[in-house]
């Protein structure tokens, strides 16, 4: 196996990423920098149905898998068979394709054959867009790369391993949970293992347009700001950057690095917002290369409580979400669950949606820059972290560093979110700080927040938001089940909040179970009556929050959780949905949907 090369995009960094990125070497993961924008890229999909063998044992690696043996008599004596063995779907999870794999946490080997024809002067890259969790790669029996990460992209070089003509690819998918992994060991979600998002093969020329970053200054409104970087590029190389709807364009020469950064007028240009979320078509070429994107152009900083969008103020009606599909099992995937996902957010009223606690899809940052939803982008940083290992610390950096590198561009994400309830300590701060560090080196365009649900054990009902991390972030979640977890929806009427900090607060989770369509008194529990009761306080207590600038309560819809076995009730869902999983609304929804629609009245903003 090959171990990590550092990224490429650590040449943009200071010597601090440096050092955090040359970390990630003591455990292997993609050998190639990422490459950016794929959908737009010529491509092959490997998607469709790949052969399978689990795993449980581990006994694959010792009996090569990986050389795709056959019952052939060529070769010494095998006790597997790929091309005899059962199938998976990819993109896909394998908990709910196969019975006997629901609750399997462990190895899966998938293998595909294509057919594959080389052309002069293209390099080809295999392209995941997320193994869960720990991935092998081999092609025709050469091992390729290794991911760990389950829900950010990777791309391995294929194109010395590729034959002309028939081609098998191997991958080993491990999903066991271990305690010094992101996420680690007890995570309030399911563990869907496997290729769950496409495959693809990748062709790009000998020197290709790799990464790119094209935003808008915060400075000024009418410049657009940038570096645009080649891959494979040793010699300076001329370069063109347009947007013919703006009438802009700028020739430019890289550096022998393969690196240019530019700046353009773009005085008159269509601001990006929710009510007007405008796309530019912007070209990129070079001499043997051109990619072509969707770009929004919007600014998005903080000044005392307020949040600014374009240079306005602006409330934050959100909603959470994780990543399961509607109206099947499995984990969401591509625009049509998308679409379903985010519009129901649109129904109810929101401006925002907070991707918990991990990346989604490509598909739905894209579509929520279409839809004009601002998006909070989370790692998997989630409750219990190994906070003093190193290594622990470098997965997190290296899933941060992939997640930025594929959404720089989106317009839609005003967050980067670095973790999610995590409890107070040195090693907690000087984790999460190394993280706010390079998300802020990386991406110095964007907000960085965290949920916390650390305040300071002071007087009843009287609650201090003032978690030390705070003091590093740009707005603060909070996230609070008053009336859930902690006491009953009244007491939302005598709660205060106050912080040290003069920083803006999303209230970041709030909420309660229902099972939809169990109904009862307001103070029975799991009833969509207490649940709307929850929500009716909250709002109320909310509203007096004078350094409030969001709300995304948890969540939008019921998901599965293995933590939630109560029968009849939960039946292995967290019931805190808005809606069931199986579409219906609950009554909390139309509480919510009030809310955001009166909001959006007064700052006569569009709720839908
Ligand atoms: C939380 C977590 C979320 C859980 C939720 C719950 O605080 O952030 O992942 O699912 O509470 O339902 O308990």
């Amino acid at each position: 196996m090959q171990s990590v090369k550092p990224v490429r995009a650590a040449k943009m960094l200071s010597c601090f990423a440096w050092i955090s990125i040359l970390a990630l070497s003591s455990f292997a993961q993609s050998p190639s920098s990422l490459i950016q924008n794929v959908i737009n890229r010529k491509t092959i999909s490997l998607n469709g149905d790949w052969h399978y063998i689990a795993d449980p044992h581990e006994e694959g690696t010792a009996r090569r898998y990986y050389l795709n043996g056959k019952l052939s008599g060529t070769r010494p004596f095998v006790e597997y068979d790929f091309n005899a063995s059962p199938t998976l779907r990819v993109p896909g999870d394998w908990n709910f394709q196969r019975p006997e794999l629901q609750l399997y946490e462990g190895t899966v080997w998938y293998q595909k054959s294509f057919d594959y024809h080389a052309s002069a002067n293209t390099r080809v890259f295999l392209y995941f867009g997320a193994a869960n969790y720990h991935a092998r790669v081999w092609l025709n029996e050469k091992p390729l790369c290794e991911h760990e990460g389950g829900f950010t992209p990777f791309n391995c070089e294929a194109t010395a391993a590729l034959q002309d003509g028939q081609n098998v690819v191997i991958v080993s998918v491990n999903d066991a949970r271990h305690a010094d992994d992101i996420p680690s060991l007890r995570p309030d979600w399911f563990n869907y293992g496997g290729l769950t998002r496409d495959v693809r093969l990748v062709e790009v020329p000998r020197q290709f347009i790799e990464q790119y970053s094209i935003q808008l200054d915060r400075e000024n409104m009418g410049r657009i700001n940038g570096w645009i970087r080649l891959g494979g590029a040793s010699t300076p190389q001329k370069l063109s950057l347009r947007i013919p709807e703006l009438k802009l364009s700028t020739e430019t020469t890289t550096d022998k690095e393969g690196l240019v950064r530019f700046t353009l007028n773009a005085s008159g240009l269509q601001l990006w917002s929710p009510e007007k979320p405008k796309l530019y078509r912007v070209e990129i070429s070079t001499e043997s290369d051109q990619i072509v994107d969707d770009i929004g152009f919007r600014t998005i900083e903080t000044h005392g409580t307020d949040i600014l969008l374009n240079g306005r103020s602006i409330f934050l009606r959100g909603i959470d979400m994780h990543e399961e599909a509607v109206n099947r099992p499995g984990r969401a995937h591509g625009d049509d669950d998308a679409r379903t996902l985010l519009g129901w957010a649109k129904e109810l009223g929101c401006n925002f949606v907070r991707l918990a606690h991990y990346p989604h899809d490509e598909s739905m940052v894209r579509m929520a820059d279409r839809l004009g939803l601002m998006v909070w982008s989370e790692v998997p940083v989630y409750q219990g972290v190994d906070f003093k290992n190193p290594q622990t610390l470098a997965k997190a950096q290296q899933q941060l560093t992939e997640v930025i590198a594929r959404d720089r561009n989106r317009a839609a994400i005003i967050l980067w979110s670095v973790s999610n309830e995590t409890p107070k300590s040195p090693e907690r701060n000087a984790f999460l700080h190394q993280l706010i560090v390079m998300a802020r080196t990386l991406d110095p365009t964007r907000l960085i927040t965290t949920a916390t649900n650390q305040t300071s054990a002071g007087e009843q009902h009287k609650k201090v938001l003032d978690d030390p991390i705070i003091a590093d972030l740009d707005v603060f979640g909070v996230n609070e089940y008053i009336g859930w977890y902690e006491g009953v929806p009244s007491d939302l009427d005598i709660t205060t909040w106050t912080t040290p900090y003069n920083k803006p607060m999303i209230v970041s989770e709030f909420g309660g179970d229902a099972k939809q369509g169990f109904h009862g008194a307001t103070s029975q529990r799991w009833t969509e009556e207490y649940q709307e009761d929850i929500y009716k306080h909250q709002i109320a207590a909310l509203r007096k929050i004078p350094f409030l600038r969001g709300t995304s309560p948890w969540i939008l819809k019921d998901f599965r959780s293995p933590h939630r076995n109560l029968p009849g009730i939960q039946d292995g869902y967290n019931r805190k949905g808005l809606i069931s999983e199986s579409g219906e609304r609950k009554k909390a929804f139309y509480v919510l949907q009030k809310f955001y629609r009166e909001l959006a009245a007064q700052t006569g903003t569009a709720a839908q």
